[in-house]
């Protein structure tokens, strides 16, 4: 049959564009820390204070290169869920939060994920976090550069953190 023959080629094609495509995306996430213009720094995460099954994890990211890059998504084997949020206070004072699209890192700049506003969203965790264990994490940037993370577990906010609200993610 003509019909399915024709379709098993185009099929085929398809099969072998995704294989490309998985083998740049390798690269990508191989790439040497020494050659990426993005680091991250600090990494922590914690339960929430607030949300059964939920969890936050912050750090500062910062951007070495010369040219603008953002935050645009990241995935964990911690939860099933992973988003980008930020949280941000009312006019009346109450701290509410919401998904993000992304979190700007400008050249030669910074950002800085902590409690009290942006912050990686953990939903649904598989396993309540436990103090002391490390939460992975895969960052996916603008740019198309990936970057894996060890988020150690805290029950607190480090030493030395800017002093935010500590009920709020
Ligand atoms: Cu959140």
């Amino acid at each position: 049959m003509g019909g399915v023959s024709s379709f098993t080629r185009i099929a085929r094609g398809t099969v072998a564009g995704v294989l490309v495509g998985l083998v740049v995306a390798a690269g990508a996430a191989g790439q040497s820390p020494a050659t990426s213009p993005i680091t991250v720094e600090g990494a922590w995460a914690r339960t929430s204070p607030m949300i059964e099954r939920a969890g936050a994890a912050y750090m500062v990211i910062r951007n070495a290169g010369a040219t603008d890059d953002a935050l645009i998504g990241a995935s964990s084997s911690a939860s099933a869920v992973v988003e980008i949020h930020q949280t941000t206070a009312d006019p009346s004072g109450v701290m509410m939060m919401a998904p993000v699209g992304m979190i700007p890192v400008p050249a030669g700049g910074e950002a800085v994920l902590e409690p009290g506003g942006y912050h990686i969203m953990l939903i649904d965790l598989v396993a309540p976090l436990e103090e002391g264990a490390t939460v992975d994490l895969r960052l996916s940037f603008q740019s198309g550069l990936t970057l894996d993370v060890a988020a150690e577990v805290r029950a607190m906010m480090p030493m030395g953190s800017p002093m935010a609200s500590p009920a709020a993610m």
